[in-house]
């Protein structure tokens, strides 16, 4: 596989990474220590093939959404940013995340963890956040240029290893299992599992991985409330349409669907 070096002074030694892909992961840009995967991603994702891989050990200022801060101390978690150049239409962006999520809760199983896919962008593990994706792209006059899916995945941190806001809502690999494992195999099986997800995803659409989201997700039939923002609706979660939105069961009468937001359980 091609491997670009962009910081020679890189701790990461990718040299002994063998992935059996095909077009995903095979151009990565290794990082020690830089603010974003996501935003270098984004920088680059013009001249960047398909697949195109940002890694990071350290991130001094990684994003979730809506500008959230993403913790991402040194050497304790997958940092990482997905180019891709679908041809796509723009709306389906969203159910990239999804997907994401799904290769995300698959890769965890393989190392006996069983989390859960928390609408959109969550993986939790007793309710606490073990992952989160952040999916971005860049459209214009309705063509996607570029998406960057962002990853995140806890691998190593300790309970205190976490800044004391999120010491409570967030957990690790580390934390739950006592499975011994390696950056670079959780890496190489998620990229194995992404690749197939999107590939399946590009041949049949998004109703394939919407069958697999639903069997990861234990959601449904929960009593939440969805901040979007601006407004919050309260309901119960009654399933994942078609286009992936969520919908939500606001009364006997109405169910809604919900495209964007955050859902809190009651
Ligand atoms: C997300 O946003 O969950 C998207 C996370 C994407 C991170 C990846 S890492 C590689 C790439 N480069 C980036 O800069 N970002 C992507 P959101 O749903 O908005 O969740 C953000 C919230 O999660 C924060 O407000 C905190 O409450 C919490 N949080 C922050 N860091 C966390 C961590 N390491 N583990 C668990 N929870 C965290």
């Amino acid at each position: 596989m091609g491997i670009i070096k962009h910081d020679l002074n890189n701790v990461i030694n990718f040299d002994k990474l063998a992935i059996s892909t095909g077009w995903l992961g095979k151009h990565l840009k290794c990082f020690n220590r830089i603010d974003s995967t996501q935003s270098v991603a984004k920088d680059i994702a013009n001249e960047s093939p398909n697949g195109t891989i940002v890694l990071s050990n350290e991130q001094t200022s990684g994003k979730g959404r809506l500008n959230r801060k993403w913790f991402s101390s040194s050497n304790n978690g997958l940092w990482m940013s997905v180019i891709m150049k679908p041809n796509l239409e723009p709306q389906v962006v969203s159910q990239l995340t999804l997907l994401t999520s799904v290769a995300i809760a698959q890769t965890l199983k393989e190392f006996q963890i069983k989390a859960e896919i928390k609408w959109p962008n969550d993986c939790v593990v007793n309710g606490k956040k073990i992952a989160g994706v952040l999916t971005e792209a860049s459209i214009t006059e309705n063509v996607i240029d570029f998406v960057v899916i962002g990853i995140g995945i806890n691998l190593f941190q300790c309970k205190d290893g976490f800044p004391e806001e999120i010491q409570n809502t967030a957990t690790s690999m580390k934390l739950i299992s006592e499975y011994s494992y390696s950056k670079f195999q959780v890496f190489e099986k998620l990229i194995v599992n992404l690749e197939e997800l999107i590939n399946q995803f590009m041949d049949s659409g998004f109703s394939p991985i919407r069958e697999k989201w639903l069997s990861n997700t234990t959601s449904i039939g929960k009593s939440v409330f969805v901040d979007m923002g601006q407004k919050k609706e309260f309901g119960t979660i009654s399933g994942l349409s078609s286009e992936g939105y969520l919908l939500l069961k606001i009364d006997e009468k109405h169910t809604v669907p919900i495209l964007f937001g955050d859902v809190h359980f009651l």
